[in-house]
């Protein structure tokens, strides 16, 4: 099995390139986001609970998008591999991961990190803003916590992985199809 978690700070193309890996790889695209983005559009108890959080820029406990991730892999159970995107975004959720594949007998076979700086982040999630409707998109502020919350929170699960040989960074500057040739390279290496 290939199991990627395609990891970067807020606005670093994880959706965008996931969407071009599923299609080439036939893999399951599991993003923590757009599964918390469809629990609130069907306003679900667990969807209206998450934007609290998410309408501030801050992570969703981590017990609640464990549990998602439980579920959609228990529904997947015939896959060739799985994308991660958005998740794992702190520490104990990596370790939860590791937990609930190694239960399956299969393992994440590396993280791709895509590098993009600060500047550029905030101009493609204003971008963004002007036609998503996402709420977090919408403010500087909210933009702002999000970058922030990722350098604190997220970014040590870059350790985790290079702990385990796993890490690998990518580029992410420069136009979507550039960008995605660099990621196919290293998940050919992969295979
Ligand atoms: P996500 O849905 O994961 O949102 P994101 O990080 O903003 O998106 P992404 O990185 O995928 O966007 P992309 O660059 O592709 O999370 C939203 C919120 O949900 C979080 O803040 C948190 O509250 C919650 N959440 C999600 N997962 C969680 C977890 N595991 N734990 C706790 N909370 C969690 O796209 C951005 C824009 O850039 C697009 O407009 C795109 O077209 C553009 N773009 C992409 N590549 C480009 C390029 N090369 N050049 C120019 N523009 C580009």
């Amino acid at each position: 099995m290939l199991n990627i978690v395609l990891f970067g700070p807020p606005g670093a193309g994880k959706g965008t390139q996931a969407a071009n890996i599923i299609e080439k790889y036939g893999l399951v695209h599991l993003s923590t986001g757009d599964i918390l983005r469809g629990e609130l559009a069907a306003q679900s108890k667990l969807g209206l609970e998450a934007k609290k959080y998410m309408d501030k820029g801050e992570l969703v406990p981590d017990s609640v998008v464990i549990g998602m991730i439980e579920s959609k892999l228990d529904h997947h159970a015939d896959a060739n591999g799985f994308i991660f995107d958005g998740f794992p975004r702190t520490t104990a959720q990596a370790e939860a991961l590791d937990d609930l594949l190694a239960r399956k007998k299969t393992a994440i076979t590396a993280m791709l990190a895509l590098e993009v700086g600060k500047e550029e982040l905030i101009k493609r999630l204003q971008g963004r803003g002007k036609i998503s409707g996402r709420a977090d998109d919408q403010d500087i502020i909210v933009i702002e916590n999000r970058i922030n919350v990722y350098n604190r929170e997220t970014a040590p699960v870059i350790d985790y992985y290079s702990a385990q040989g796993k890490f690998k960074a990518i580029a992410g500057m420069g136009t979507i199809e550039a960008i995605f040739d660099r990621l196919c390279l290293v998940i050919d290496g992969l295979k």
